[in-house]
């Protein structure tokens, strides 16, 4: 019987798939695809534990529990997309005229969510820089219900206290959700740092193999946790069975692929920091980087996003990113791939130029996805390719 005491690696390999756990099965040691849409039933008022897939499905459940224990919560949720998972929590918790604290730097569709949803349902939101504790602080109003945070953030992988802002919203009676993407549970763990709500977009990370859109919630509160759930049947927000199971299967490797996706981004960070044609490197992992004793002391590592300004502007950019062989030119991230993207032309695009500016995303900031392939490979593609530029 796996168990809680037992380590992360342990953990994100079995639990959900004790044999005991399919009782009534065949004892797969892999949980089945569960496809049957509907359960059928001895009574007309009573259902088995499962009644119909959209409430909840076995292959669904495995991943819930397994989401619960490596965020180290009572409960987990597994929703159809990173954003089915925002838009839950966002629409599903706050009323009509509720206020909203967010990082001022957070993926763009997250953004395009806060800036262009919310004000249909009278929610107002404040974007402030959440590096600095006290602006949170000075944000809150008396409608505030929440914060909402990235660490790092998409794509300048800013590091913000977790502790601190949540000590703060506590005081306030807010909810702290984070968005913990970019560093999987593998490396941190925000509601052990005093968040109230972690979600994830499992299409990244937790999936690990771009081959699956989903999102996840975790979260200790039973009372907030019956509300989402409940939610979750209500909007239909759910993924299939089969996403579930590869979800399942990727997660097997998730501490494999994180140490491997960082030591491949440490090497190319100090690459890009030493090269005559960036102008700078924002990875958490380097001594440069403003918040790199903070994240040391709230994540157990850095992870494997790395994001520079190539010196010159967007010509220079699309120049050298078209000059790529083996990063391939793509949104998203997180996969055993390496991906490389423009998050001015394509992942922050959905936010305006003026507020790009203001975040601080230049025409020429380029972010890697860094993935697992051989170093020397990798590194032997960015030379080529400055070469072209
Ligand atoms: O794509 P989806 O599974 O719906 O997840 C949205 C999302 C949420 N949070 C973070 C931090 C994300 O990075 C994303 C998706 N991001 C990309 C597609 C990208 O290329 O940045």
């Amino acid at each position: 019987m796996t168990n809680q005491n037992h380590s992360f690696d342990t953990r994100s390999i079995h639990i959900g798939e004790e044999p005991e756990y399919l009782e009534g099965s065949n004892n797969e040691v892999v949980v089945p695809i569960y496809l049957s849409s509907t359960f059928a039933r001895k009574q007309v008022n009573n259902h088995g534990r499962f009644e119909y897939s959209r409430t909840s499905n076995p292959t669904r459940l495995a991943l819930e529990k397994r989401y619960a224990s490596l965020e180290q919560t009572r409960f987990g949720l597994g929703l159809a997309s990173g954003l089915a998972a925002e838009t839950l929590l966002l629409f599903t918790l706050l009323k009509p005229g509720d206020h909203i604290i967010g990082f001022d730097d957070l993926y763009g569709g997250t953004k395009r969510l806060l800036n262009q949803w919310t004000a249909q349902y009278d929610l107002q939101v404040s974007l402030v820089d959440a590096t600095r504790p006290e602006l949170i602080e000075k944000a809150i109003q008396q409608r505030t219900k929440l914060i909402w945070l990235e660490s790092p953030t998409n794509p300048l992988l800013k590091v913000c206290d977790i502790a601190a802002i949540s000590e703060i919203a506590h005081r306030h009676n807010l909810l702290v959700i984070v968005d913990n993407t970019f560093l999987s549970p593998y490396f941190q763990n925000p509601i052990l740092l005093g968040a109230d709500i972690v979600c994830h977009s499992v299409t990244k990370y937790i999936g690990g193999h771009s081959d699956v859109i989903g999102g996840a919630v975790m979260l200790n509160d039973e009372k907030l946790y019956e509300k989402l759930k409940f939610n979750q049947n209500a909007l239909g927000m759910v993924p299939s069975p089969f996403d579930c199971y590869l979800v399942l299967r990727g997660l097997k490797t998730l501490s494999l692929r994180m140490e491997r996706h960082q030591s491949n981004a440490m090497a190319i960070a100090t690459y890009l920091e030493n090269h005559s044609k960036v102008a700078r490197v924002y990875y958490p992992g380097l001594p440069s980087h403003p918040q790199y004793t903070l994240n040391r002391t709230q994540a157990s590592g850095f992870g494997g996003m790395v994001s520079f300004e190539i010196k010159g502007g967007e010509k220079e950019a699309v120049q050298f990113l078209e000059s790529l062989e083996l990063f391939t030119l793509a949104e998203s991230l997180g996969g055993v791939e390496s991906l490389i993207e423009h998050p001015a032309l394509m992942t922050h695009a959905s936010i305006t130029k003026k507020e790009r500016e203001l975040a601080g995303i230049k025409d020429s900031l380029i972010r890697v996805s860094v993935g697992v392939e051989d170093i020397t490979d990798l590194l032997k593609d960015l030379d080529l390719a400055f070469e072209k530029i």
